[in-house]
């Protein structure tokens, strides 16, 4: 991590722990908002307005919290309007690498060898893990925001006036039961699944194996009564946010965090709602099971050989 803008020590993946070992997620440190017309959002400055080629996304396809940004952006179809640098999937003893990995990139705007540089370009004393993914102003020179869940937010409504308004992933009526869902999606299933494959006591792993299975098992019976998503028949934040863990579940989750009560493919309606999500126009680019593999799999402390399981086989029919 950076310690006043120094790269501090060699990359470890837990974060934070509390006295009982369970896993505490780092909260984010850049919280602008982009916006229509440049006005403040709901936390920090102002001066950050909606406009085509401004902004540029730096992400992993590890990665379920950038996964979610890359959605969005394919949904709301503003592929042109913000471009994206994809980094290598393997974590380094200095955190992600920009690199020629199949499918990542090289830095375009910066030069950058590792993402911290991209933050220490933003601040040169910050402090903290180096994260992805990070929306970065090519105007200012600085980082706007990087967490996933006000990226995404804002990804759905600031950018109206260049992508799809016919899609609405946040629609108002709806909004105090998608919070209420996706609360309980990010606590137990979405970083679940990382409380479960961190934890430091038998005690921690499973309370939190225990509600990945406990909201999987919910989440199936609720897609059994043959709806499309979610919600209904339309498309929201919670399926976006259920989806980045399925698709990740049977290749990484399963194996080295230990998640392996059952499969998702032993889930009848949460596979097909799987695919179907997966179906969707541009979803399939945003997904690349190689990297997720390959990532999960080269975390250290979970796994020192490094070496990579042969299996699950796995059909995704785009
Ligand atoms: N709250 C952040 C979490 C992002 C996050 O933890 N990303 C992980 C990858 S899945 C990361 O970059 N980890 C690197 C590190 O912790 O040093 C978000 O949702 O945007």
């Amino acid at each position: 991590m950076l310690v006043n803008g120094k790269w501090a020590s060699d990359w470890h993946p837990v974060q934070e722990k509390d006295d009982d070992g369970r896993f505490i997620r780092q909260t984010s440190s850049f919280r602008h908002w982009v916006t229509p017309t440049g006005a403040a959002g709901p936390t920090g400055d102002r001066g950050f307005k909606a406009e085509a080629g401004r902004y540029h996304l730096y992400v992993a396809l590890i990665c379920p919290w950038a996964s979610r940004t890359l959605m969005v952006r394919k949904l709301k179809k503003l592929d042109d309007v913000i471009d994206i640098t994809v980094l290598e999937p393997s974590l380094t003893d200095q955190g992600w690498q920009f690199g020629d990995y199949a499918g990542a990139q090289t830095d375009p705007l910066l030069g950058a060898k590792f993402l911290h540089e991209i933050y220490t370009a933003a601040d040169p004393t910050f402090n903290g893990r180096a994260t992805v993914p990070v929306l970065w102003d090519k105007k200012r020179g600085t980082i706007v925001n990087n967490e996933s869940a006000d990226i995404i937010t804002m990804l759905n409504s600031a950018f109206n006036e260049f992508g799809n308004t016919s899609v609405d992933l946040y629609p108002q009526e709806l909004r105090g039961e998608i919070d209420c869902l996706n609360a309980q999606l990010y606590d137990c299933l979405n970083n679940g699944v990382y409380k479960a494959g961190f934890a430091s006591t038998q005690e921690a792993y499973n309370e939190a194996v225990m509600g990945v299975f406990e909201t999987l098992d919910t989440m199936e019976t609720r897609l059994s009564d043959g709806r499309t998503y979610l919600f209904g028949n339309g498309l929201t934040m919670s399926d976006i946010r259920l989806f980045v863990t399925l698709i990740r579940f049977d290749t990484a989750y399963h194996g080295i965090f230990k998640c392996n009560f059952r499969r998702i493919a032993d889930y009848p309606a949460l596979s097909a709602y799987m695919t179907r999500i997966y179906s969707l126009p541009g979803i399939a680019d945003t997904v690349n099971l190689d990297h997720i593999k390959a990532g999960y799999y080269s975390i250290k402390a979970l796994n020192p050989t490094g070496i990579i399981p042969a299996g699950p086989v796995l059909t995704l029919a785009a």
